[in-house]
C-alpha cells in the first residue's frame, strides 16, 4: 500500500451515520493549521478542550465544536493530532471534511492508517495495534477482556523478553565465532544453547494453548446434531431468539448447515443447525447428512439433540465426535415425563430448560477457553512462533557456532515479525488490511 507518511490525514473516528456527536480526527503536520483555519484561533494549548465555533473559508459558521490538540509526539499517532467533536449530522461532518480536503489539502485516511502511523512512530507494537482492531470488533465479554490485555502489551512484552534472551544467546555464539582461534575461557556457545532451550520451551508452552485466543476471537463452533425431527432447528431458533431455520413436522426438513452467531454468557459461539442424521431417502438429503457429519467433525463442541418422546433408542454417533466435548439434550419435555435419561431436558417450543442449555454450553466454553495467560489471538502469531520454534530446534543440534547463530537469527526474525520489528512494510500491509477507516 503506497501511502505518503508526510501527508496530513483525516477521518471520521466515530461510526458513520447520524449520531449525537461525531468525532473527526486529523493527524500530521497540518493538524494545528486545521484548527487555526477553522476556528481563527492561534493560541490553542495542547491537551485542553475548547468549545469553539468552526467556520469555512468563506466565514460561514459550520458548527460549534469541542476542539482538542495533541502535540507530537504525545498523541495517539505520535504526530500532531487535532480532534473535532461536532454534532453528528451528515451535513455537519461533510462541511468540515470539505474544508479539510479543499482548503487545507488534507487526504482522507486509509483503513487503519492512524494506528499504522502509531506503530511506525513506535507508540504501539503490532500486537497492540491488532488488539485495537479486536477491541473495536469485540462483541462479547471474553473478546473484550482478551483484546484489552493484548492492548496493555502483555503478549508483546513476552515476545520482547524472548527476543532479549535470544540476543544474549547470539552474543555468546559470536564470542565463540570471533575468538575461535584464541583462548575462550568457557564454552560460550554452550551458554547460548541453554538460553535458547529456555525460549524454546516457553514458545512450545505458548503454542500449546489449544487455540484458545483464536477461538475467543472467532467464536466457538458448536454444531447441533441428532436424528430428524428431534427439534434441532427449533432449539437453534430458541437459542438465537429468532426464526433462523425452518421448522416442520416432516423429518428431513433441514438440508444445509445454517449458522447463527450468538453471545452465550460472554462467549462468542457460532451455532450450526444441521440435517437430521439417518439413512437418507434421496440425494439432497444424503448431501445434507454428509454436511452435518462434516460440520460435527469440524466443530469445537457438539450438542447432541434427541427426541425425549422416542426415548433412549440407540443412535450411531459419528466417529468424528469421539473425544469431542458434547452435551446431550432431550427435547420435547412438554410431552414426556419423567426424565428417562442422563442429560438436559428441554422444550424448544415452550422454552423450558433453554437457560440450562445456554449455561451448559457456556460452562463448557469456559472450560475450553478460560485461563489467565495471554493466548495467541491470530494465526499470524502462531505461524511466526512455529517458525521461531523450528529454528530454535535446529539451533539446538547445530554443531558449528556459525550455524547455531544463523538459526538464532532466524528465530529472532520470526519473533520480530510478530511485534512489527522486522519486515515491517510487508507485515503492516497484511495486518492493516482488515482495519476500518478512522482507526
Ligand atoms: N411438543 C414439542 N414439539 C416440538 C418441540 N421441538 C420441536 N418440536 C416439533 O418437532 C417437529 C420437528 O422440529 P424441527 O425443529 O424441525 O426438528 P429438526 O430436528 O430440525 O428436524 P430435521 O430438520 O428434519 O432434522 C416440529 O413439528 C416442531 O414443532 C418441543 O419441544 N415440543
Ligand atoms: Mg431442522
Amino acid at each position: 500500500m503506497p501511502m505518503d507518511r508526510s501527508q496530513t490525514i483525516f477521518a471520521l473516528a466515530s461510526a458513520p451515520g447520524k449520531a449525537g456527536v461525531a468525532i473527526v480526527r486529523v493527524s500530521g503536520a497540518k493538524a494545528g493549521l486545521s484548527i487555526n483555519l477553522l476556528t481563527g484561533k492561534k493560541d490553542i494549548v495542547p491537551r485542553q478542550a475548547r468549545f469553539l465555533s468552526l467556520y469555512d473559508t468563506g466565514g460561514v459558521l459550520i458548527d460549534r465544536a469541542l476542539v482538542l490538540f495533541f502535540q507530537a509526539p504525545k498523541s495517539f499517532t505520535g504526530e500532531d493530532v487535532a480532534e473535532f467533536h461536532l454534532h453528528g449530522g451528515r451535513a455537519v461532518v461533510d462541511a468540515l471534511c470539505s474544508v479539510l480536503t479543499g482548503d487545507l489539502g488534507l487526504r482522507p485516511a486509509e483503513p487503519g492508517e492512524f494506528t499504522r502511523r502509531a506503530v511506525e512512530n513506535g507508540k504501539l507494537d503490532l500486537t497492540q495495534a491488532e488488539a485495537i482492531a479486536d477491541l473495536v470488533d469485540a462483541e462479547t465479554e471474553a473478546q473484550r477482556r482478551q483484546a484489552v490485555r493484548q492492548y496493555e502489551g502483555v503478549f508483546g512484552q513476552k515476545i520482547e523478553e524472548w527476543r532479549d534472551v535470544l540476543v544474549r544467546a547470539l552474543a555468546l555464539a559470536e564470542v565463540d565465532i570471533d575468538f575461535s582461534d584464541e583462548e575462550v575461557p568457557e564454552d560460550s556457545v554452550g551458554g547460548g544453547r541453554i538460553l535458547c532451550a529456555e525460549v524454546r520451551e516457553a514458545i512450545s508452552a505458548q503454542l500449546a494453548d489449544r487455540r484458545r485466543g483464536e477461538l475467543i476471537r472467532e467464536g466457538l463452533q458448536v454444531a447441533v446434531i441428532g436424528p430428524p425431527n428431534a427439534g434441532k432447528s427449533s432449539l437453534v431458533n430458541a437459542l438465537a431468539r429468532r426464526d433462523v431455520a425452518i421448522v416442520s413436522s416432516i423429518p428431513g426438513t433441514t438440508r444445509d448447515v445454517i449458522e447463527v452467531r450468538l453471545n452465550l454468557d460472554g462467549y462468542a459461539v457460532v451455532l450450526a443447525d444441521t440435517a437430521g442424521l439417518r439413512d437418507p431417502t434421496e440425494e439432497i438429503e444424503a448431501e445434507g447428512v454428509r454436511r452435518a457429519l462434516q460440520r460435527a467433525g469440524e466443530a469445537d463442541m457438539v450438542v447432541l439433540l434427541r427426541d425425549g418422546v422416542l426415548g433412549e433408542n440407540p443412535i450411531n454417533l459419528p466417529e468424528s465426535m469421539v473425544n469431542k466435548p458434547y452435551i446431550t439434550v432431550w427435547n420435547k419435555s412438554d410431552l414426556f415425563w419423567p426424565v428417562p435419561q442422563e442429560g438436559l431436558r428441554v422444550s424448544a417450543t415452550t422454552g423450558e430448560g433453554i437457560d440450562a442449555v445456554v449455561a451448559a454450553i457456556a460452562a463448557k466454553a469456559k472450560e475450553m477457553l478460560g485461563g489467565s495467560a495471554a493466548p495467541l489471538t491470530r494465526p499470524r502469531h502462531r505461524y511466526c512462533l512455529e517458525e521461531a520454534l523450528s529454528a530454535l530446534v535446529r539451533a539446538q543440534t547445530a554443531k558449528e557456532p556459525e550455524l547455531f547463530a544463523e538459526d538464532v537469527r532466524l528465530a529472532l526474525r520470526a519473533l520480530g515479525r510478530i511485534v512489527g520489528k522486522v519486515d515491517v512494510e510487508d507485515v503492516l500491509d497484511i495486518v492493516f488490511r482488515d482495519f476500518c477507516i478512522g482507526k
